[in-house]
Parts: C-alpha cells; sequence; structure tokens
C-alpha cells in the first residue's frame, strides 16, 4: 500500500518534471480577475485618488487646450500634435462619423486645459536623462486640468487622462472625480530593437513607438547594425551599408528616414539610442570596409574568414574616429551605446600579427587585455565627440577604464548573478541599468509577463547610495526570430510589465490588481491598433461593437 503511493507519487514527480522541461511550464499562480479600483490605468500613477463621481463626455463638444496661463501655446508643435493624437484615442467612433456640435448633449467636462508651469516648456528640444515627466491631473466638472513642469510631463499626463476615459453601460464616454499625481521612478525605461538580424520596416518601428509612449517608455535603443547585416545609412562610409545591408536601397535607413524616428520619438518623449556594437558583432562591416576585420588563420595561412575588428591596426582607430564623429552628428542622444559584448577570442588567438602584438604590448595570453586596449581607445574616440556613452557589462567586467558618467548595461547571468552584478557595478560608483529579467526574445508557455513584473532593478545588496545609481532598465527583443510578422504581439503586452515596474512605485506589485489593468490595457492597445497578444483566456469589449 505504502510502496503503492510512493510509487505514484514518484511517477508523479517524474511526469511534472517532464513538463516542466518539455514545456518550460513554470507553476505560476493564476492570478484572480476582478476589477481594479485604478480602472484601466497602466503603467499605475505614483498618486491616485480617484471618486466614484462619474462625469460625461460629449465627443462633439470636449476639447483639449492650451490653459491661458500655461507657457506653451498654439506655437508648440509638440503639444498640438499630442492633442489631436489623444483626442482621436479618447473619441475615435464619434469623430469618424464627424459628429455635429450643434446636435451634441452637453459636456460635464468641457475641456482638459493643459498648463505648461516653468518658463522654458521644453518643446523644441530633445527629451534627455534629466528630463523632467511630472505632471499633476484633476478631472472635475466642468474643467480638467494637466499641470507639468514640461512638455514631457504634459505628455505623460495626456496618456493618463486618455485612459481615465471609460465607456459606460449605456456607451457614452465617461470619466471619473479624479486628482493623480504621478513621476518615474526611474530615468531610463527603455526598449531595445534589433534591425540587423531582420530589417525592421520604418511603419513598424513608428507603430512600436507609439506604443512606447502609451506605457512611458522613453528611450528606443537602436540595436541598428550588428553581424548579419549593415541598414544604417552612412554619409562618410557608404559602402557599409551598400555591401553589408540585406539589400542596399529596400533594406537600408536613409539619413531622412533616420531623422524622421528620432523626430517621431521626440513627440513622444522618447530618445533614440543608437547602439553600434564593437569589436565582436561586426561580419556585416568587414563586407564594406576593407581591413577593418581581425583575419583568423588556419595553420599558418588566412582561412578566409574574419573576426572581430582588428585592434592592432591604425586605421581601425582612424575608421571609428570618422564614423563615430558622425554617428554624433546624426542622433542628438547625449548617448551613444558602444556595446563591447560577447567577443570570441579564437580568431585574435590564431593570427600571428595579433600574437605577435601581444607580446609586444606584455598581454601574454589574456585577450581581454587586447578587447579592453581596443574599447580603451574606442571610448577616448568617442569621448572627443562630447557624447556620454553606455556598454554592455563586459566592459565593465573586464576592468576597463570608464568615464564615471559611464552607463554599464547588465544583460547577463541568472537572477543571483545579475543583481550580484548590480551590487559589484554600483559599488564601483557606476550608474547602472538593467535588461536580464527582460529578454523579451525568450518565450515559453504560460503567464510570462509576471516574472518580468516581479523583478526589481533595486533588488540586490547595497547601500541606498549604490541604489541610486540604478538608472533604470530595458527590456530587449532581439531580432534573431522576429521581424515584421511577429514582432509587435512578442512584445505587446509584456514590455508592458517593464513599463509598470520602471514607471510606478516600488510598492506596486500586486500581481492579481495588475492582472485586471493589464487585461484592460492591452484590449485598449488592440483598439488603437497594435495587434498585442493575450494575457489569457478572454474577450476584448471593443471586438463586439
Ligand atoms: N546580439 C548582441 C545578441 C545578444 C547580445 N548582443 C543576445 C545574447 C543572448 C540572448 C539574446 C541576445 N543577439 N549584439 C547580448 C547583449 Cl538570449
Amino acid at each position: 500500500m505504502i510502496a503503492t503511493l510512493k510509487l505514484t507519487t514518484l511517477l508523479l514527480a517524474v511526469v511534472v518534471c517532464w513538463a516542466t522541461q518539455v514545456y518550460g511550464y513554470k507553476d505560476v499562480e493564476e492570478p484572480t480577475l476582478g476589477d481594479s479600483q485604478y480602472g484601466s490605468l497602466w503603467p499605475l500613477p505614483q498618486k491616485v485618488k480617484m471618486s466614484t463621481v462619474a462625469f460625461k463626455l460629449s465627443g462633439a463638444s470636449f476639447q483639449i487646450v492650451d490653459a491661458k496661463e500655461s507657457s506653451s501655446g498654439a506655437s508648440c508643435s509638440l503639444l498640438q500634435n499630442a492633442y489631436r493624437r489623444y483626442d482621436e484615442y479618447i473619441f475615435p467612433i464619434s469623430r469618424m462619423q464627424g459628429q455635429n456640435k450643434k446636435n451634441a448633449f452637453a459636456s460635464d467636462v468641457s475641456e482638459l486645459q493643459v498648463w505648461i508651469t516653468s518658463a522654458d516648456s521644453e518643446c523644441d528640444s530633445y527629451p534627455s536623462v534629466t528630463s523632467d515627466e511630472s505632471y499633476e491631473l484633476s478631472v472635475d466638472s466642468p474643467v480638467a486640468v494637466l499641470k507639468a513642469p514640461k512638455v514631457w510631463g504634459a505628455l505623460r499626463g495626456l496618456e493618463t487622462f486618455s485612459q481615465l476615459v471609460y465607456d459606460d453601460e449605456y456607451g457614452a464616454k465617461s470619466i471619473n472625480r479624479t486628482e493623480i499625481q504621478d513621476f518615474p521612478r526611474f530615468a531610463h525605461r527603455g526598449l531595445l530593437l534589433d534591425t540587423s538580424r531582420h530589417f525592421l520596416p520604418i511603419k513598424v518601428i513608428l507603430a512600436n513607438l507609439e506604443a512606447m509612449a502609451w506605457n512611458k517608455f522613453n528611450v528606443f535603443h537602436w540595436h541598428i547594425v550588428d553581424d548579419h547585416s549593415f541598414p544604417y545609412m552612412s554619409r562618410t562610409f557608404p559602402q557599409l551599408s551598400q555591401q553589408g545591408a540585406y539589400h542596399p536601397y529596400t533594406h537600408v535607413y536613409t539619413p531622412s528616414d533616420v531623422k524622421m524616428i528620432i523626430e517621431f520619438a521626440r513627440l513622444r518623449g522618447i530618445r533614440v539610442v543608437s547602439e553600434f556594437d564593437t569589436p565582436g558583432h561586426t561580419q556585416s562591416w568587414g563586407k564594406g570596409q576593407k581591413d577593418l576585420l581581425t583575419p583568423c588563420y588556419s595553420g599558418a595561412s588566412p582561412s578566409g574568414s574574419f573576426g572581430p575588428v582588428n585592434p592592432i591596426l591604425n586605421t581601425t582607430y582612424d575608421f571609428m574616429a570618422m564614423f563615430f564623429k558622425e554617428v554624433s552628428t546624426v542622433f542628438p542622444d547625449a548617448y551613444i551605446h558602444l556595446g563591447g559584448d560577447e567577443v570570441d577570442f579564437s580568431c585574435w588567438k590564431s593570427n600571428p600579427d595579433i600574437q605577435k602584438f601581444m607580446a609586444q604590448q606584455g598581454f601574454g595570453t589574456d585577450y581581454s587585455k587586447l578587447e579592453s586596449f581596443y574599447i580603451q581607445r574606442l571610448l577616448d574616440i568617442v569621448t572627443t565627440t562630447n557624447k556620454g556613452y553606455m556598454i554592455w557589462q563586459e566592459v565593465f567586467d573586464n576592468g576597463v577604464k570608464l568615464k564615471a558618467d559611464t552607463l554599464i548595461h547588465v544583460w547577463k547571468g541568472n537572477q543571483q548573478q545579475y543583481q550580484a552584478e548590480m551590487a559589484r557595478v554600483t559599488a564601483s560608483g557606476y550608474q547602472t541599468l538593467l535588461s536580464t529579467p527582460w529578454y523579451l526574445n525568450r518565450i515559453s508557455y504560460g503567464q510570462d509577463w509576471q516574472a518580468a513584473y516581479k523583478a526589481d532593478p533595486q533588488d540586490f545588496n547595497g547601500t541606498d547610495a549604490q541604489k541610486k545609481l540604478v538608472v533604470g532598465g530595458e527590456a530587449c527583443l532581439w531580432g534573431e526570430f522576429v521581424d515584421a510578422t511577429n514582432l509587435t504581439p512578442r512584445l505587446w503586452p509584456r514590455a508592458s510589465a517593464v513599463g509598470e515596474r520602471l514607471w510606478s512605485d516600488k510598492d506596486v506589485k500586486d500581481t492579481n490588481d495588475a492582472y485586471s489593468r493589464l487585461i484592460q490595457h492591452r484590449c485598449r492597445m488592440v483598439q488603437r491598433g497594435i495587434p498585442a497578444e493575450p494575457l489569457f483566456t478572454g474577450y476584448c469589449a471593443h471586438e463586439y461593437k
């Protein structure tokens, strides 16, 4: 009897274990579905006071306008553009039908007045890591007021306002009396897209920038080139994309494409940080730039294949100086991501000229010293362009001397390992960004948004001073298995979980409440035209209207 029981238990354990391995199924609790007191707000603002008093909004008469006292007005196209966008999000159907103002019922809330309070609204500037994104929103009758020191906060507040509007049981647009004070927990809330493994059409990039704004992301980390293709069209070195892109005309980003993407992002308070990853991940660079890559040897003769950037030639550094001078003018952001990850030493090891150089420099057989030698010189070059830099964690791990304001991007390891890395980086006084738990290219069966949601970039052993050096994080969608056909649903709403973690207070971590809000937020994204995948079984109300 006992033996049978034991056998059954063992069998059960074996089956569960097998299921775990085969399906990658983790035993995550199913969140319970109830209505959140916060409606469909996502990410949750820092302070919300929502009353049950509901007002009606008339699609025909409600307007978003500049407040009289605002330091920014009709001449600020960033704001005027945003008013138009949000007007359409709030009233998608009535505006399309072109309702007549005279026939409309009176609106309990007639206007949303947008009031930029500081003298310099920053309307014509680029957003930066120090941009003020705070705002205060007061929804009352007869007017709602959105106060923000800068346009960046106004953009965030407009999104929040649009999320407060809902359809009552008769389908009438409604909004509750609400007071909100809001600001981001972290200044850097990024999303990495990879346009090298697959070319991403511009309209896909723009659609996802739009979705980023709905989720209050503020950095587009553009991993623009890599081994597989070089779609960036350089004015200084046009042969790089002519030879290195998948196609020299159709699969490239021209200077005007890049400009358009940067401006589209700016209008949504999103920075564009470009990454030109070297010395590894550079196979596509070699096609258009002779002698840039290291020739690999098989025995005493070149094998015909190439390795990382050749770090022992002066021509390499001349090229890099000219290339990054161009990049620093094309991308207005104060930071450039310089990569530095996953350098494969086998080709360097095979090359006799590199071996000789190693001996001359006294590097012995430590090829990470050669890598550091290269990165050190690259960093000096980029410093002369007056840009700050971001680098993947390997560069820090190898002990490269870095400027004090360098951002170290942590991406490797399991939870224990990345937490230890965050502790080491911040103990050395560097600022850091976390990505390890947010590799959205990884997929598994079930509700994997929850693991992303639970990760916290300040959750490691360290002092308060160390915690302050955490600037934020980035969700990464690497492109090996992603192109225009599947990018958007793979990203959303899973990236939304990261969006809330980086924006909302650290104590916002009730997964049941999050689940209820996220389901509605996901339906809203679908309604606004982004094919975000479902979290689980269910339906969206708008599907049947
Ligand atoms: N490309 C580059 C990649 C990755 C990295 N750098 C990567 C590594 C592991 C996973 C996904 C992507 N594809 N240039 C690492 C930063 Cl799981």
